[in-house]
């Protein structure tokens, strides 16, 4: 937790945290050396703390108060966990009132696992703060040994702890203001988020093989950085179906409004590049005139491709269609 005092310092606190033996100690060791000689973005003030055990391992903590060079009134207070798995109530407690976690990952391909139970028991204390509120940067240490796990495996572990997703959901959620409704739905309704593999469309919102509602990516978007936005568009589109429901989803008008959503969000990112033309005529089709839903349907096909099965789906949901064609059949020619 950020704190101001009273003398308008702001104290910042960061915790490094990672199985035991996978270097936190000597990382702090390292920015503490480093920083005291060169003064560069921020300083030490005092000694490190450090409480260990003979053999080196950290028995409590390890704790560092650095000082940015820049802003004279922002203080970071630096601290360690004790790795070994035995302390895991103290780690619980070293976490109180973190605002940053720097994840140590042991790269040796023997301690894979034991870097995942880190990783969960970190997610299990942070009770779905990680990523969201409480940013992750992930240190892949140890790359100098021989057999080690790289970068890709890792990633690979993010996405299956569903990091991968908080990250995106926190990318769609600073995007605009578009993305930020779309993030605080998704949120606010704990939407499951998932990949599976499709291959007509990129995304769908309901996973058939598990029988159940949710934001489904196609698998290969996982090679994908969360914070592209294509991803997190994506996201948004098919969050905005679970909104609309079974029978609104179910509609041209409904994609329409999906699509529509996706182009904006695009927009709004900064990053995004993509041929507009036919989204920009999208975006001005307006989804209760049934001659624009039929033009829709045609530039969304033209998009998306043949796989795109919006040919089965009544251009209003159901219910509305039905009376719609009910309305109109007398005075269809004979
Ligand atoms: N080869 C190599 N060894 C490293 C590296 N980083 C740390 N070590 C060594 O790994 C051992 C453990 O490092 P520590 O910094 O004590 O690990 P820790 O994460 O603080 O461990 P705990 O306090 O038990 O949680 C030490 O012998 C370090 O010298 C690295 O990048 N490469
Ligand atoms: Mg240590």
């Amino acid at each position: 937790m950020v704190r101001w005092t009273a003398d308008h310092n702001v104290y910042i606190k960061i915790l490094y945290w990672g199985m035991g033996g996978s270097g936190k100690t000597t990382i702090v060791d390292t920015l503490y050396r480093l920083t005291k000689d060169q003064k560069q973005d921020i300083e030490p003030t005092g000694n490190l703390t450090k409480i260990a055990m003979a053999s080196g391992s950290t028995l409590y903590f390890d704790r560092g108060i650095f000082r940015s060079t820049k802003q004279r009134k922002v203080y970071y207070h630096v601290y360690t966990v004790a790795g070994q798995s035995r302390f895991s109530p103290l780690r619980k407690k070293i976490f109180k009132g973190t605002d940053g976690v720097i994840f140590v990952v042991d790269s040796q391909t023997h301690f894979f696992e034991d870097n995942i139970e880190s990783l969960k028991e970190l997610k299990n204390i942070t009770r779905g703060q990680l990523i969201t509120e409480i940013p992750l940067i992930l240190m892949i240490n140890k790359q100098d040994l021989s057999e080690i796990i790289g970068e890709e495996d890792f990633k690979q572990v993010l996405k299956d702890e569903k990091l991968w997703f908080e990250r995106a959901v926190a990318a769609l959620a600073d995007s605009g203001p578009t993305g930020q409704t779309s993030a605080e739905y998704i949120r606010q309704h704990r939407i499951p988020l998932g990949f599976t593999p499709q291959r007509s469309t990129g995304a769908s919102w309901f996973d058939w093989r598990k029988l159940r509602r949710g934001v489904f990516l196609r698998t290969t978007y996982a090679n994908r950085q969360p914070d592209d936005p294509w991803p997190y568009a994506l996201i948004a589109h098919e969050a905005k179906h679970l909104e609309q429901g079974i029978m609104g989803a179910l509609s041209v008008r409904g994609e329409l409004i999906a699509w529509q959503l996706q182009y904006d969000v695009l927009e709004e990112s900064s990053t995004a590049s993509f041929p507009r033309h036919v989204w920009q005529e999208l975006r001005a089709l307006a989804p209760d005139a049934r001659a624009d839903l039929k033009r829709a349907r045609l530039l969304m096909k033209q998009v998306a491709g043949e796989g795109y099965r919006i040919d089965w789906l009544p251009l209003w949901p159901l219910l509305a269609e039905v009376a719609h064609r009910l309305k109109t059949l007398g005075r269809q020619p004979k």
